[in-house]
């Protein structure tokens, strides 16, 4: 499996993936599933939001128990980061049968789209959408960095738009989702185990800071005279570094855009997206407030504009007590539990239906990088307890 997925979308000279929502490249990914389904006997399914799933039994019949994750990508990110999940899934449906196991519950292995939010810059748009946490409207809206629309992308892609929303008929079928991931830490790695369980996710968001200054010429204009936005920037990048430190949280500005990006001429704009994340809530609102004043001082001072505008937000995610608890039975406790700063489509659905996580150890913690990576054994070791969980789910 990994062999047939690994060259898709792969860059040759960074060797990351650009696997991004409803390109060809998320297009061949989705064949991939697809033909990684029908060689199994599951049977393929497309969803209302072009979320794919492959079924075992009757869905209709309920308390479904699934398993899965994404398979697109942040830019240049790791072979790991989602497909590890959907594999996996695969994988343990295999052991499952090998074990001669009996489904006695309906069982899917699914593969939810755009995850990672590289195109349009929402996390987490299939299974919001699904789970009726971003309506139709504000799906229309997304744009890509050349101004296509979701929707006109997912036409391109050979996907009707117009069927997108809610979909909590099918997820009331649905009894348990667990979510096995790479782990983005090193904590396994620290505690040296090879798989752990999910204790929560940390609330955390994406804001977009506008910064409108004045293009001008770098040569001839006089520093006095300058309305600079690089400067407004620069400063925020800085103040958010400070004010992450101060309140034990985190906060990256990993994205910019600059117009009109001339080497001779001083920015008309500079576009800085902050990602920052915390343990809670309300830490989290103070560094975001905190890194919005300092932006907004250091703007002044410039005489330069600035707006923000929040475009992505998930709330603290507590994995449900009872799956969790009944997963780390399974596992005999021999899995610890860990909390995370990442994002998942199982943090997303958890407000519908019962969901957990696995993390499979990753050595170094490294991850949205092509230097992601996991250990063979402790990739089988995450298969053979994802099976564990999904017999003790589902089977008799
Ligand atoms: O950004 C995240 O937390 C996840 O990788 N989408
Ligand atoms: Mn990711
Ligand atoms: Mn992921």
């Amino acid at each position: 499996m990994w062999t047939r997925l690994a060259p898709i979308g792969r860059e040759p000279e960074t060797r990351g993936y650009r696997r991004y929502a409803w390109t060809g490249a998320d297009a061949e990914c989705r064949v991939w599933f697809r033909e990684q389904a029908e060689a199994r006997g599951l049977v393929h399914e497309i969803d209302r939001n072009g979320n794919q799933w492959a079924w075992h039994g009757d869905p209709a019949a309920g308390d479904a128990v699934v398993t899965g994750s994404h398979l697109d990508s942040v830019p240049d990110g790791g072979a790991f980061d989602g497909p590890l999940g959907v594999v996996s899934a695969f994988a343990a449906f295999d052991e499952l049968r090998r074990r001669g196991a009996e489904f006695t519950k309906p069982f899917a292995v699914s593969n939810f789209g755009d995850e990672e939010g590289a195109r349009f810059g929402l996390a987490c748009v299939g299974s919001r959408l699904t789970a009726g946490q971003l309506t139709k409207e504000r799906a229309y809206e997304l744009r890509d960095g050349d101004g296509v629309s979701l929707p006109q992308a997912m036409e391109a892609a050979g996907y009707d738009p117009e069927a997108i929303g809610p979909d909590l008929e099918r997820l009331s079928r649905i009894g348990a989702f667990v979510e096995l991931h790479v782990e983005q830490g090193r904590a396994l790695d620290l505690s040296g185990d090879p798989v752990g369980i999910a204790s929560a996710i940390w609330p955390h968001g994406r804001w977009r800071f506008d910064f409108r200054g004045e293009a001008n010429h770098a040569g001839t204009t006089r520093l006095a005279d300058r309305r600079d936005p690089m400067l407004s920037y620069a400063e925020t990048v800085l103040a958010a570094r400070r004010e992450a430190e101060l309140a034990g949280a985190v906060a990256t500005f990993g994205k910019v855009a600059v117009e009109p990006n001339g080497v001779n001429a001083i920015p008309s704009l500079v576009r800085g997206w902050l990602d920052s994340r915390a343990p809670d809530q309300a830490t989290l609102d103070t560094v975001v407030a905190a890194v919005e004043q300092a932006a907004k001082d250091r703007a002044q001072r410039d005489g330069v504009d600035l707006a923000v505008v929040r475009e992505s937000f998930t709330p603290v995610v507590e994995f449900g007590h009872a799956l969790r608890d009944e997963i780390g039975a399974l596992l005999d406790g021999r899995a610890p539990l860990l909390g995370t700063g990442a994002g998942h489509d199982a943090g997303i659905l958890s407000g519908a239906i019962p969901t957990a996580m696995l993390f499979v150890r990753n050595p170094t913690g490294i991850s949205h990088s092509p230097a992601e990576h996991a250990a063979e054994d402790d990739c089988v070791a995450g298969v053979l307890a994802l099976a564990d969980v999904l017999e003790g789910l589902a089977c008799r």
